[in-house]
């Protein structure tokens, strides 16, 4: 059996995890093959950490579970970051809650970033810093979380989550796509994330611009053949993609009063497949059209429209009437269900 590991980025044979006690001071981590329970180390602690090879502790049961890289991506200013922290807030109060399932934070590194992007966004009001771009010297670890399904222990399924916010002009890179390659080869689900500025009603941006300053806003189209390159591994599935609208809110006049995507959320399929359509339709109009290029590399799409704030930023702050999500979860959970997790 292997596992990914969220640090390094590779897969690893379970028998090639290190075991260590919780204390470590010291006491040299033990090969997991090796390990007959239970176990003590020499200063007799109990041996209960799981260690990779490139030295990080992974989070506890993750070697016994499943885990899913959720990819979020897009042109630099689509709205990655801000979509993120919405989104993991309404998992954690709706979406989780409403499918009886439990989600929480599986390290402190990821409960620590989180809590700081929630309270600045949030409570104080404050739009988020621009991603910077990651390099091998400054890596940046995924947001984790354990998924849990099921009261019941017998049939119980944990699973963790990995969300990956790229900086955007990363995407467009090739030196840095191949080293945030390590994600995108895994990625169980990806989230294109397009803002409708990007696309003002011609084509897509990045087609029109010179040669140099194309990776600066790299148009969906863009963002979608650098992140489809990476070659996936060996008998992988493709992901579900979902093609995600931002910032709608700043659409309302070019879309009609009865428009799907300015309902609340409804369950039923029918929204989703106008939404779908609505979706689909606006890309066509503006000349970005994705389908051709996704029918021939993803088995599943599908199209979505978000507003992460419910209003635009004004100089560096969100709206008086503070943040109002408008349909985030959808893409998520179409996700989800897609890959098995409901
Ligand atoms: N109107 C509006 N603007 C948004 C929304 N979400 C993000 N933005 C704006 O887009 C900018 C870039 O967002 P950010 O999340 O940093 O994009 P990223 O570079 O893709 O991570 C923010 O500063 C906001 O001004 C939204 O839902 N509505
Ligand atoms: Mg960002
Ligand atoms: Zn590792
Ligand atoms: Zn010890």
């Amino acid at each position: 059996m292997k596992i990914f590991c969220p640090y390094c980025r590779r897969r690893r044979a379970t028998t090639d995890i290190l075991y260590r006690c919780s204390e470590h001071h010291g006491c040299q981590p033990i090969r997991g093959r090796f390990l007959r329970q239970p176990t003590v180390c020499p200063k007799r602690h109990e041996i209960e950490e799981r260690v990779c090879l490139c030295g990080r502790r992974l989070p506890t049961n993750y070697c016994e579970s499943r885990s899913y890289v959720v990819a979020i991506v897009g042109g630099a200013g689509s709205g990655k970051s801000t979509y993120l922290t919405v989104l993991i807030r309404l998992i954690s109060k709706v979406v989780a809650p409403e499918l009886h399932a439990g989600f929480s934070d599986a390290d402190d590194d990821t409960a620590r970033r989180y809590l700081e992007m929630e309270t600045r966004l949030f409570e104080n009001g404050i739009a988020l810093p621009g991603t910077q771009v990651e390099t091998p010297a400054d890596p940046r670890d995924p947001l984790i979380f354990r998924w849990e399904r099921g009261t019941d222990s017998r049939h119980q399924k944990l699973g963790f989550l990995l969300f990956y916010d790229t900086a955007g002009d990363d995407v467009a890179d090739e030196q840095h796509t191949r080293y945030i390659g390590g994600y995108l080869r895994e990625a169980a689900a990806l989230i294109l994330l397009v803002d409708p500025e990007h696309l003002d009603s011609g084509a897509d941006l990045a087609d029109r611009l010179p040669a140099q300053a194309r990776h600066r806003v790299p148009g969906p189209r863009t963002v979608l053949e650098y992140v489809t390159r990476p070659r996936r591994a060996p008998g992988r599935k493709s992901p579900p993609i979902a093609v995600t609208l931002t910032k709608i809110d700043a659409l309302a006049e070019r879309l009609t009063t009865q428009s799907a995507m300015h309902r609340r959320r409804s369950p039923d399929s029918d929204d989703r497949e106008s939404v779908d359509e609505q979706v689909r339709s606006l890309l066509h109009s503006w000349n970005a059209d994705l389908e051709q290029f996704l029918s021939l590399h993803y088995r599943r799409s599908g199209y979505f429209g978000v507003s992460s704030l419910g209003a635009a930023i004004d100089q560096g702050k969100v709206d008086s009437l503070g943040v109002r999500p408008h349909r985030v979860t959808d893409p998520f959970v179409w996700l989800i269900g897609e890959i098995g997790l409901v």
